[in-house]
């Protein structure tokens, strides 16, 4: 089959060297000049676990091509932002103007599926009206679906093909095409329904995570206040065969978990009071980490202080700062007053003004290392090193990343977010 991918980000550029490498021509679209200059150079403008050797497999064979243009093909796959407005209302823009662009070039027997994430009811109410505008037969001479991308960063590749898809076509015929396509490389089962459906199942997913995110956050909260250790705590109860608490942190970050639930709460509003109340708690975390950080500076009576910030991605061994928790908590200490750098290895673009290529700057004449992101680097920190270069010996450890007692021992004051036993 040939395909045209409308957007090459984080979704689009893994799948299409997906439907490249298992046979399929694919013609890649991306309004990023720059992204589909160094894409067709075999370069990477993001970071994803095994995406560099797939990609130059998929340019060198001939069958994947990007462009700043569409292009006629059988398939149209849609994988573009669908992010949140300031009002928190869903930004449809780019999934309307993927949609539009893709119009010119849609023949009599075509496929279009929308792989973003988008509130309930978006394919009929929003892809659809444009769709006509190709004159075409909507269910009977052009197919349209929704199959959610559901993977996860860092593990794209693997959960690409490992875990179970939902397609939900506008009507029989658009979910059986567009099964057989990702059959070319997903292992995992494939369940049909309809688009509004499967729409509604991706919110939840992610929504169900927030709720279970912002659950655990209160219970650091409180255990922050009664001499309990909370991550300790939701171990244990998680040895329970039925439950399944998520761990704390310092907020909800990147672009799917802290922006999906609106899109329930923005179609009913008087509904949606448990995810409102859990989106605001999760919200509230990075205040509340920049709270800590200035109690425990003011605790250990530092004067003038300096704070080394390590983690500015949104979560673990990846480069995705998009919505970063770290980004809120550094804003907070800017309110504050309190002087900090920030260090991150998977961070190549300096989008903090203050950030440190290297570790040993991030530290020198700090007082405190806080740690925002649990990556492996900061996973096997030597304390020992550590505390040489700084000029105090706090640290904070708001994803249980460190073995505290290992800190201690080397003389660190040492605390942890949700733990007041510690
Ligand atoms: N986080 C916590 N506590 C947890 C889990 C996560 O504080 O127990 C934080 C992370 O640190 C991060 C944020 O939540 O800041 C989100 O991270 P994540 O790992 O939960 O999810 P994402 O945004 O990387 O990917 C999610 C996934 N959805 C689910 O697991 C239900 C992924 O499968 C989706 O494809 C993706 O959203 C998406 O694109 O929708």
């Amino acid at each position: 089959k040939s395909l045209c991918v409308v957007g090459l980000g984080y979704i689009g550029l893994p799948t299409s060297v997906m439907f490249a490498i298992h046979g399929h021509k694919v013609h890649g679209v991306d309004i990023n000049q720059k992204a589909v200059e160094m894409i067709n150079n075999k370069q990477l403008h993001i970071e994803e676990n095994g995406l560099q050797e797939r990609l130059e497999e998929a340019v060198d064979s001939g069958m994947f091509k990007a462009s700043v243009e569409p292009t006629e093909a059988d398939v149209f796959v849609i994988a573009v932002p669908s992010p949140i407005r300031e009002d928190k209302t869903a930004n449809l823009d780019y999934v309307r103007k993927a949609t539009e662009a893709i119009v010119p070039f849609v023949k009599k027997g075509n496929l279009v599926i929308l792989e973003s994430t988008v509130p309930p009811r978006t394919v009929e109410d929003v892809m659809l009206p444009v769709l006509e505008e190709t004159g075409l037969e909507i269910g009977e001479e052009l197919f349209v679906s929704h199959s959610p991308e559901r993977v996860i960063p860092g593990k794209v590749f693997q959960e690409l093909v490992d875990n179970d898809r939902i397609v939900g076509g506008i009507n029989e015929k658009s979910s059986e095409m567009t099964k057989e396509l990702y059959q070319s490389f997903v292992k995992g089962n494939i369940h049909l329904t309809d688009a509004t459906t499967a729409e509604m199942a991706k919110v939840i997913e992610n929504t169900y995570r927030d709720v279970n995110i912002a659950f655990a956050n209160e219970l650091a909260l409180i255990s922050d206040r009664i001499g309990v250790n909370a991550w300790e705590a939701i171990e244990l109860a998680n040895y329970h065969p039925r439950v399944n608490i998520h761990t704390p942190g310092p907020g909800v970050g990147g672009h799917c978990i802290a922006v999906d639930p609106w899109f329930l709460a923005e179609i009913q509003p008087d509904l949606s009071k448990i995810i409102q109340l859990s989106r605001n708690t999760n919200d509230h975390m990075p205040k509340y980490t920049a709270d800590r950080i200035e109690k425990m500076l003011k605790e250990n009576f530092i004067q003038d202080p300096k704070v080394a910030l390590f983690g500015l991605s949104f979560k673990a061994n990846i480069d995705d700062q998009r919505e970063s928790p770290s980004l809120k908590v550094i804003m907070h200490l800017v309110e504050k007053g309190i002087s900090f750098t920030t260090f991150d290895p998977h961070i190549k673009e300096n989008v903090a003004s203050n950030q440190t290529q290297n570790m040993d700057e991030a530290l020198d004449g700090a007082d405190l290392v806080v740690i925002l992101t649990d990556h492996d680097e900061f996973k096997t920190l030597d304390p020992g090193e550590v505390q040489g270069k700084m000029r105090n010996k706090l640290v904070f450890d708001t994803k249980n990343a460190l073995s505290l007692d290992q800190w201690k021992e080397a003389g660190f004051i040492a605390t942890r977010l949700g733990d007041s036993k510690n």
